[in-house]
């Protein structure tokens, strides 16, 4: 009786213990990020990906997290790890009304 219990304590806590990283995924389509905002853990990734007809970047300007993944044709994909927290803007280099606010929690 105590090992089935103790056994489904360890069942239950796996979920806990196996917390992985996540993927977000953020669209380019109609020349805008979708979602606008995202808010995602140290460790997560987001995966931009290009729906749109026409080129796209991601571009962040935030002192600190700064970087350039280049241009995004049509249909290509980018990842980009979260390995600090913190909040940075991520802007389009062709398109400057296109920005993702984004804001990573420890
Ligand atoms: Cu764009």
């Amino acid at each position: 009786m105590f090992m089935r219990l103790a056994l489904a304590a360890l069942v239950v806590q796996i979920p806990v213990l196996a917390e992985a990283a996540e993927t977000h995924v953020v669209t380019m389509a109609a020349s805008v990020y979708h979602p606008a905002n995202l808010t995602a853990r140290v460790g997560d990734t987001v995966r931009f990906v290009n729906d749109d007809g026409t080129d796209h970047g991601v571009f962040v300007p935030t002192v600190d997290f700064a970087l350039d993944l280049g241009t995004q044709k049509p249909e290509e994909e980018r990842e980009l790890t979260l390995l600090k927290p913190g909040t940075f803007d991520v802007e389009c280099t062709f398109h400057e009304h296109m920005i993702l606010k984004v804001e990573v929690v420890p």
